[in-house]
This record gives structure tokens, sequence and C-alpha cells, in this order.
């Protein structure tokens, strides 16, 4: 077995209380169609679709992507820009019963390599060229059969989107098994490898229509897409597949700058969006210099990393909008303030979970519970939560509690409201302004470094991402520079945000009482 599912007695209890549907993705964007048909359903730039525009055109992808041999249950990485061709393959791939694999678009060689080969991917759909990235080459010295480009595809013999799309359309539902695998998405990491996530069409369509209601989307609702789209924030927190649920507007940014942001929102009327707490000072410096008119804003999300109280408390009031505070993971949880949530809440707290069932426990070293306002680490288990990685039977065996608690890794306080407070990590991780980094996967490159014994990887307090990677290196003779260190990781194919922004030689690394390197001496001993 490829992923450990729900027991059979969870799942009953989700189908029972109406969580879980028996929906799959392909008739949902079916039933949209019908429901919606004549609505716009999403804009990119120039180009608009309306629902039942969106479908033919997802039917026309589907049969094209089947000409060119993808089958039910195969696997297809997705390293898309913010496009609609993203929001149009992913469903093509729904109707086809096929399973998108999410990849960001920064990563590189490496990253895509081993999502190839864990998913056993018979497909790879890239850009041409995206930030002066060339993704043929990169596709050209790959495991994978069928490479699909989204513009010139070059002289590979890779196959163009467009010509795909040609075909006639595939109608109606697709296959009908909403238990079933429905996407694969990539875990932040804290350990060797990256992870993938496996997420069902029940499980996935549940945490997207749970968060719509939540953040009260309607038909009128304008969802901006402005981080990455193949981001789990992004897609289904609301998100894309949240407005749909709705039957409103999604409209895609084509790059994060607040100035793309704030045209968009005025001339699409945008009323919600989602970015991360880097952006946040950005979107306050652009609005006070351009005072551009917000007011169809009605809820800007803000997560993936801890939002300062300070900055959260100037949302409000310089932008004329509702904050939202978002803390939630691929690995499903999800947790959001409330519309009702008074201000001091909205501020100081990362939210409360999505679903009523939802069970959080906050635990000490033991896994006992600790009383409600200690730290502890969050466990958490519930209808959108997975029960263990894709083909990891290994890793699953210490992620997850035996009887189904997945270990966030996060340090967490919890108040009597139920709210979250997120205060550390005990994972082995570094959140650069909510780009995750795991450090032994970084590590691991480094210690191939010629004259580099040893290599840790920590993350020091940064004001404008809240951490940044710094690298302890044990060297033989001379420390490489940050530069060379660079140079070094871009020829191994790492994404470049994973790369030590400061590089700190030492004779030997400090050693925790159980023997592990100390990370947190290591950061606390760098002077500024
Ligand atoms: C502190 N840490 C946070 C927050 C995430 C919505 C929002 C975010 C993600 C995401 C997501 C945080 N304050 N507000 O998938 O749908 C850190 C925690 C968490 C990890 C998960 C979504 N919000 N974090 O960030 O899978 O450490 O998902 O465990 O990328 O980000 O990272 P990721």
């Amino acid at each position: 077995m490829d992923w450990p599912g729900w027991p059979q007695q969870d799942a009953a209890r989700y189908r029972a209380a109406g969580y879980w549907t028996g929906d799959t993705f392909g008739g949902l964007l079916a039933g949209w169609a019908r429901r919606y048909g004549p609505r716009t359903a999403l804009v990119d730039g120039p180009r608009r679709w309306t629902y039942a525009e969106l479908d033919a055109e997802v039917g026309r992808l589907c049969a094209g992507l089947r000409r060119i041999g993808v089958k039910p249950g195969d696997r297809v990485v997705l390293q898309l820009p913010n496009g609609a061709a993203f929001v149009c393959l992913w469903f093509a791939l729904q109707r086809l019963g096929a399973v998108p694999v999410h990849a960001m678009p920064a990563h590189r060689r490496a990253e895509i390599t081993h999502l190839v080969e864990l998913s056993g991917a018979a497909a790879y759909v890239i850009p041409d060229v995206h930030a002066r990235f060339d993704y043929r080459e990169l596709a050209a010295g790959l495991p994978v059969e069928r490479v699909v480009v989204v513009g010139d595809p070059g002289p590979y013999g890779f196959t163009a989107y467009d010509e795909l799309a040609g075909a006639a359309p595939e109608t109606g539902a697709g296959p009908a098994n909403a238990s079933g695998l429905a996407l694969l998405l990539l875990s932040g990491g804290t350990t060797g490898l990256p992870k993938l996530i496996p997420r069902t069409h029940d499980d996935y369509a549940y945490n997207a229509r749970a968060s719509a209601e939540v953040c009260g989307l309607t038909a009128e609702s304008a969802y901006l897409a402005i981080l990455p789209i193949a981001f789990n924030f992004t897609w289904a927190c609301p998100g894309v597949l949240g407005t749909f649920f709705a039957g409103g507007k999604v409209v895609i940014a084509p790059n994060p700058s607040p100035v793309t942001a704030f045209e968009l929102i005025e001339r699409e009327r945008v009323t919600i969006t989602a970015i991360n707490p880097p952006l946040v000072p950005y979107w306050l410096e652009e609005h006070a210099a351009a005072k551009p008119d917000l007011s169809s804003l009605r809820l800007l999300q803000v997560g993936s990393a801890r939002l300062a109280d300070d900055l959260a408390w100037r949302v409000g009031p310089a932008l004329g909008v509702r904050l939202q505070q978002v803390y939630g993971m691929a690995e499903g949880l999800l947790n959001y303030t409330r519309d009702e949530d008074p201000d001091e809440i909205v501020c100081t707290t990362q939210g409360r979970p999505l679903s009523p069932a939802d069970e959080i426990r906050v635990v000490d070293e033991h896994d006992r519970p600790v009383p409600d306002g200690e730290t502890g680490e969050l466990l958490t288990r519930g209808p959108y939560t997975l029960r263990g990685y894709y083909r990891a039977a290994e890793h699953n065996a210490t992620a997850f509690t035996p009887d189904g608690f997945y270990r966030t890794g996060d340090l967490v306080r919890r108040l009597p409201s139920g709210h979250l407070n997120v205060v550390g990590r005990v994972k082995d991780q570094i959140n650069r302004g909510g780009e995750k980094i795991a450090a032994t996967e970084v590590e691991g490159h480094l210690l191939a470094y010629p004259g580099v014994k040893g290599a840790a990887l920590a993350g020091m307090p940064d004001p404008e991402w809240g951490e940044r990677p710094v690298a302890f290196l044990v060297c033989e003779g001379d420390a490489p520079s940050v530069k060379e260190i660079a140079g070094f990781l871009r020829d191994r194919g790492l994404a470049p945000y994973k790369f030590p922004e400061r590089i700190e030689a030492v004779a030997a690394f400090p050693l925790t009482p159980v023997g592990k390197i100390d990370k947190k001496a290591l950061v606390a001993g760098l002077h500024p």
C-alpha cells in the first residue's frame, strides 16, 4: 500500500457527519459548470473564463492528456507559475483520474528529480522560461517519459500545451472514487528528502468547502491568487478551490508585488486574498504611498509563518480591511481567526481549528497533555489531516502517534477559547517568511563540499523574514564563502531559497544532553 488512509470507523463518522460527500473534483467541476455556467470563474491578465468555458477547456485538455498516454491513476508533476494553465491542467488531470503532484516554481533539479522518482511520475508539466530560468533544460535531463510545456516546447520533442488543448472535449465527471488519491502535496519536511502528502477527493474537498464557509465566500466573492498557486494556502484554504465551491471569481496575480495586487484589486473588485508575513510591511508602505482603492477587499488572510503582533495590529487601521490569521499545513489541519472574533484574538493568535471534528492535543516531550496556556507540541487528527505520508512507511512510524495523531513539530499554547498561539517549533526546519527549509536536506549537500567535516543549518532571527538560514561548518582548512557555497549548491540542483545566507566556521558543535547538535546554542552565539 502506498499510503495509509483513515480507519473505516473514522471514515464512516466523517461521511455520516456530512464532511465527506463522495464527490470527486472531476464531478465537482462539472456540477459547478451546470450551476454557475455563465458566471466568471477565472481571470488571468486579459483572458477570462466562465464556469462553462472552464469546463470545456478542461475537457479538451483531458482528451489531449489521454492522447499523449496519460492514464487514470498516473502521477503528473505540475511545476507552473501563477496562471490559468495550472487551474485548467489540474482539473483536466482530475477528470482523467490522474493525480497532480504540486511542485513549486522555485524547485530545481534536486527537488524535481526526487519528486519524479518518488511519485513515479508519468509526466512533468513546466513553463518554457520563467523568472529567467529555462525549465526545458531541467526537464531534458529527467527520468520522465512525457513533458508538457506551457509556451514554446523548444527542440527536445516535448508536447506543447496549446497542442493538447486542441482535442475534442471529454465531458462528465471522470472516475468516481472519492476516497482515492486526488493530489500529492509537498511537505515542508524535517528529515532528509521531502515527503509527499496524499490528499483524497473527500478530504481535500472538505478542506476547501469548509474554508470557504468560514471565510464567508459567496458567488459575489473574488479571490486574488498572489502566493504561488500550487501552495496549499492559495489553492484550497479557501483559495482557488474554495472560491469555485461558492461560485465566485478567481483572479490570478502574475507576481507577488503589492503594486500588481492593488491594480488587480481595484480592477476586479477583489474581496479576499492571502499573503505571507514578509509581504505585510510592503503592503503598508505601498498603500501609504499610492493610496489605492481597497474598498472591495473584505478579508486579508495572512499565514504560513508567524505574523508579529505589532504588524497584525496595524493592518486593519492602515488598510481598512479585516485581518485573518491562518495557521495551516499541507498535511491538513487549518486554523483560522473568525469574523466574529474580537480584535485582540485576531491580532494576537493564529486562529482555531476549522472543523468541529479536528482533534487537538498539546503535549510535553512524553506525549502527556499540558494544561491550557502552557507550551507543548501540537498533535492533531481529523477529517482532512493525513494518517501517513506517501511511500514513507518508515518515517510514518515516528511521524504519527500509535492512535493516528500527526506530530506537527510546532510548539503552541492553547487559550481557553480554543485559539492557538504558535510560539516555536521542535522540528528541524527553518521557516524563511513562509518558505520551509528542511535542515537535514541542506546539510546533506553541505557535507559533500570538499573539506567540510560537519554541517548544521539553523535559522537566525531576522526582522524581515522571521528567520534566515545560517550554516555552521566544521572545516578542514578555510571555510567556504556564502558565494562559493551558493555556486556549489546551484550545481547540485538545489532550490536557491534553501541556500545559507551566512556561513560560520566552528571548531566543533556544542551538543545537547541527548547528544544532538545544539542549534539553539549555535544561533545564540552568533555575533550580529
Ligand atoms: C506560525 N507558523 C505557521 C502561522 C504555518 C495555510 C497557511 C499556511 C500553510 C503552510 C498552509 C503559520 N504562524 N500562522 O498549508 O493551507 C508553519 C508551521 C506549520 C508549517 C506548515 C495553509 N502558518 N506555519 O504554511 O505545509 O510550522 O503550510 O507546521 O508550508 O508552517 O507549512 P506548510
